[in-house]
């Protein structure tokens, strides 16, 4: 049977078991979307496509299947830049479909032209550099070779984001819906088999160590990995530390957590790295500049190193290792714990972390190298709260990464994504708001003042949609980062870092949602009583104050 390209864009994506779609529409797409009518797949209008793209990450991120979002030619499709440039840093299956004007006008000027032809944009180029694949499609012969292209790469152990771009006149044409027949649905994750030799030779330098360390990365959350993770840690009494991408890989809640790793966090799985460790098994890892200490020679120096990863860019990319592993990590972490299941607990003492972490804070207190001073306490107490009131889990996208690095302990039932990747800010709200329409755990969206500024008006798309979502805002009136650098590099020559926020209570009223704003400890107590975490639209103000700097070294 014959069907317009439009739809059998739509049931492409319903192969790909798409539930939801992100976008705003414009004539050059209004094929497509009157394709989505008819289909199970859930669109979802939004306020600014590159909010759909972030959208389209966020729900890719808590689904582990493939994120969508949809726009118009021209500023429909730039507009998704940076979401789409966002989702191929992280690495994220996301699939773009823009429209794109007819062919037969290319190179006359046509409205919201971007074939490149004639000075027209080219959208081609344009996303190039973001996208692991992306094809205008001028032509109907060899649309199944462009679907199964695309499927592959979102399908795919290393996914990236797709886009796209579909002329008008193309979308209206008919094809053979058999054509969906001739493209491959199934996942192409690395060989799940792992050599036995592997699993040998790591054990026994594991085994052969007196302090190894667990180095957890963003491979471990990507391969759903905590449980093998946890049996291998427990087992063998090995510490465990994640990169902060990888928070609640092992629950760090646990007696072996010693929390996560890098320039912004508390330090103590640094220290332990530096002074105790004698191997480091780096899981899934990149170790970036934030991770490593803008890498620092001292963190592994004498130090025995298994790495093992999926991609094999990663390994050895910015330190050595004495055994560098290629292989689904997945698979390589199941095999491990049932190999650590089969032989004997280890013999080693067991570390005790906890005393660990409090001799470092001790010395951290004395020498007064804490990133937070006391002006920070009510930001810490509402962490604690936050622990303790969601022992089942939430779910927390987080643009202002330093305070939840330290202050939130990821449990094995919470799922945390920071704001890592291209680092755009005004990407935790949509990001949050794409997981919604999916999860029903309580789901925070931490953000600045300047992030939330950037986004704000995407609240209303969770409104429309009555999606539940907890925004917790940082106010402090300034850019607080860009504040920070210019007070310790700069000489406090302040410029274009403050700015004046609106009265967030009657924002808050005229979007028809809650608010409390919180100025110290005792205001926490408000918060139980007065909202509804897990079926409202809350927007939690925390103040804090504009010169309240936390004590780390910014590198630039
Ligand atoms: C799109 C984008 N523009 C600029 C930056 C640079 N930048 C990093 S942090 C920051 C300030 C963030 O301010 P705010 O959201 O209020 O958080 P605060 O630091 O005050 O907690 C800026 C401008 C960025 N990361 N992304
Ligand atoms: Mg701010």
């Amino acid at each position: 049977m014959k069907i317009q390209v439009s739809q059998a864009i739509v049931r492409f994506l319903e192969k790909l078991d798409v539930h939801c779609i992100f976008g705003i529409p414009g004539s050059h797409i209004l094929p497509v979307y009157d394709g989505l009518y008819d289909s199970p797949i859930r669109s979802v209008l939004v306020k600014h496509e590159q909010a759909a793209a972030f959208m389209a990450g966020g729900h890719a991120r808590i689904t582990g299947g493939v994120g969508a979002c949809i726009t118009t030619a021209g500023p429909g499709a730039t507009n998704l830049v940076t979401g789409i440039a966002s989702a191929y840093t992280d690495n994220l299956p996301v699939i773009a479909i823009t429209g794109e004007a007819p062919t037969h006008i290319f190179g006359k000027g046509g409205l919201q032209e971007s074939s490149g032809e004639g000075g027209s944009v080219d959208q081609v180029s344009l996303f190039a550099g973001i996208t692991r694949y992306h094809k205008l499609v001028e032509r109907t012969d060899y649309l199944a070779s462009v679907l199964n292209s695309a499927a592959k790469h979102l399908l795919s152990g290393t996914p990236g984001p797709v886009v796209l771009s579909i002329p008008f006149n193309v979308q209206k044409e008919l094809v053979d819906e058999s054509i969906l027949d001739e493209v491959t649905f199934a996942r192409s994750d690395s060989d799940p088999v792992v050599p036995a030799q592997y699993v040998d030779q790591s054990l026994a330098m594991i085994r052969e160590a007196c302090r190894p360390l667990v180095i957890a990365g963003y491979g471990c959350i990507r391969a759903d990995a905590r449980a093998p993770l946890r049996t291998i840690c427990e087992r063998l009494n090995i510490p465990v530390t994640s990169s902060l991408k990888a928070k609640g890989a092992v629950d760090e809640r646990s007696a072996l957590s010693l929390g996560s790793l890098g320039v912004t966090s508390g330090g103590y799985a640094m220290r332990y790295l530096e002074q105790e460790a004698d191997l480091a098994l780096i899981l899934g890892a990149g170790f970036n500049e934030r991770t490593s200490y803008v890498w620092d020679k001292q963190l592994l120096a004498g130090k025995k190193i298994i790495q093992v990863d999926n991609n094999a860019q990663q390994l050895q990319k910015v330190f050595r290792a004495d055994l560098a592993i290629q292989a689904d990590l997945g698979a390589f972490l199941q095999a491990l714990s049932v190999a650590v299941e089969q032989q004997e607990p280890a013999a080693r003492a067991p570390v005790d972390v906890a005393a660990f972490i409090a001799a470092a804070q001790k010395d951290i207190d004395d020498t007064g190298a804490s990133i937070f001073n006391r002006q920070f306490d009510h930001v810490k107490a509402f962490y604690r709260w936050l622990e303790q009131q969601f022992p089942e889990g939430l779910v927390m996208f987080d643009d202002n990464i330093v305070f939840a690095q330290n202050f939130y302990r990821v449990s094995g039932n919470d799922h945390f994504y920071p704001n890592t990747g291209i680092s755009s800010l005004g990407h935790a709200i949509p990001a949050a708001i794409g997981a919604a329409c999916t999860t029903n755990k309580p789901l925070f969206a931490m953000i600045g003042d300047g992030g939330f500024q950037m986004c704000a008006m995407e609240l209303m798309t969770a409104v429309n949609y009555n999606f539940p979502l907890n925004v917790v805002l940082f106010n402090n009136d300034t850019m607080g980062l860009i504040r920070k650098n210019q007070h310790q590099h700069y000489n406090d020559r302040f410029i274009d870092c403050d700015f004046r926020n609106p009265d967030y209570a009657k924002l808050a009223q005229s979007f028809g949602i809650h608010h409390l704003r919180i100025e110290n400890e005792q205001d926490l107590s408000g918060l139980g009583e007065s909202m509804d975490f897990q079926g409202g639209i809350n927007i939690i103000e925390i103040a804090i104050d504009q010169d309240a700097y936390p004590n780390y070294s910014s590198r630039r």
